[in-house]
C-alpha cells in the first residue's frame, strides 16, 4: 500500500497519537463484530435484547451465558499484528492514548500502555445491585447461573457499559481531553455507530486534528476523514508504520 508523504510527515511529526479503535480491530483476533451479518455477534439477537439492563433483568441467564461465550472466545484469541502496530507507536512518538470502544482487553495485552475503555471490560464483573466488583476465582467456582454478589446476594453483571447506560464518565472526560490535545487521530474498525464514542472522530476533525480512518469498507464517517487507508487494521497499520519509519 502506498502512503501519501504528507501523512508520513505528520506521523513522523506528531507529539500526541489518538487511536480509537472499535470492533474491527479485534477481527484478525477472531472476535466476531457486531454488525456483519451472520459471524456478527448481533446475528441472531438485537442489541437490545441482550447488551441493556433490562434484557438482563428480563433473562439473566441467556445474557450471563452471552457474555460467558464471548469471554470464551476471548480465552484463545491473542492480539493481532494491528494490535501490535498499535502498541509499537509508543516508542516512536512521545505520547500515544488509545481511546477504545472494545470490551477485549486487547490492546493492553498488545503492550499498550494508556488505553482508555469507554465501554468497560468483559473480564470485569460486578454486582448488579451493589456494583461492587467480584472476584474471577469466585465468579469462576459459582454454581449459580449468573453467580451472586458475596456482599449483598445480587446478581453479578459483566463490567461492560450497555445502552441506555451512561459510560464511566472519568473515561469520557479524559477521552475529551485527549482530543483537545492530540494532534492525530486514528480511527480504527469501527462502524462509527455507536453514540456517545461515534461523536469523538467528528470532534477530534472540529479540533483540527488530522483523522486516518482505517477500514475495509466505506462508513458514515469517511467525510471528516482527511485520509482513508482502505484495508484491514492488521495488514494496513503495519505497512504504515513500515513507511514512516523505516528503521524503527
Ligand atoms: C448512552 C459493551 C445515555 C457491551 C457496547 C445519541 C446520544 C447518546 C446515546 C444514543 C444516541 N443515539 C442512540 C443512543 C443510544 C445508544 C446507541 O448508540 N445506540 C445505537 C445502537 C444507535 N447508546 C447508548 O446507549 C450508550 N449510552 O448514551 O447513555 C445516557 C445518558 C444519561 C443517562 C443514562 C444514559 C452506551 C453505548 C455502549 C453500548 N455498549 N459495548 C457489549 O460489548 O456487549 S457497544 C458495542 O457496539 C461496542 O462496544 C461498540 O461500541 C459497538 C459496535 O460498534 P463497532 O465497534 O463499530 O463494531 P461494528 O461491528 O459496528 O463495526 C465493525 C467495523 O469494523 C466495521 O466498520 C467493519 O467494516 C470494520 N472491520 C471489520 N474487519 C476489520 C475492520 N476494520 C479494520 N480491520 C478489520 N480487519
Ligand atoms: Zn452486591
Amino acid at each position: 500500500m502506498l502512503f501519501d508523504f504528507v501523512l508520513l510527515d505528520k506521523l513522523r511529526a506528531a507529539r500526541h497519537i489518538a487511536v480509537f479503535s472499535g470492533a474491527g480491530m479485534s477481527a484478525e483476533s477472531g472476535i466476531p463484530t457486531f454488525r456483519e451479518a451472520h459471524t456478527g455477534l448481533w446475528a441472531k439477537y438485537r442489541p437490545e435484547d441482550l447488551a441493556t439492563p433490562d434484557a438482563f433483568l428480563r433473562d439473566p441467564v441467556t445474557v450471563w451465558n452471552w457474555y460467558a461465550w464471548r469471554r470464551e472466545l476471548l480465552r484463545d484469541a491473542k492480539p493481532n499484528p494491528g494490535h501490535l502496530a498499535v502498541a509499537q507507536l509508543e516508542g516512536l512518538v512521545p505520547k500515544v492514548t488509545v481511546i477504545t470502544q472494545n470490551v477485549d482487553g486487547l490492546h493492553q495485552r498488545a503492550g499498550s500502555s494508556d488505553v482508555i475503555e469507554l465501554h468497560g471490560n468483559i473480564l470485569d464483573t460486578r454486582c448488579f445491585d451493589c456494583g461492587r466488583p467480584a472476584e474471577s476465582a469466585a465468579v469462576k467456582a459459582s454454581e449459580e447461573v449468573p453467580p451472586r454478589c458475596g456482599h449483598c446476594g445480587g446478581m453479578l453483571r459483566p463490567g461492560v457499559v450497555w445502552f441506555g447506560e451512561s459510560l464511566p464518565s472519568a473515561a469520557w472526560s479524559r477521552a475529551s481531553e485527549v482530543l483537545e490535545e492530540a494532534d492525530v487521530f486514528f480511527c480504527i474498525g469501527t462502524s462509527s455507530l455507536v453514540e456517545p464514542a461515534a461523536s469523538l472522530p467528528r470532534y477530534a476533525r472540529s479540533c483540527g486534528r488530522t483523522v486516518i480512518q482505517i477500514n475495509p469498507e466505506a462508513t458514515s464517517h469517511d467525510v471528516i476523514a482527511q485520509y482513508i487507508l482502505r484495508g484491514k487494521a492488521g495488514e494496513v497499520m503495519p505497512e504504515l508504520l513500515f513507511a514512516a519509519w523505516p528503521h524503527g
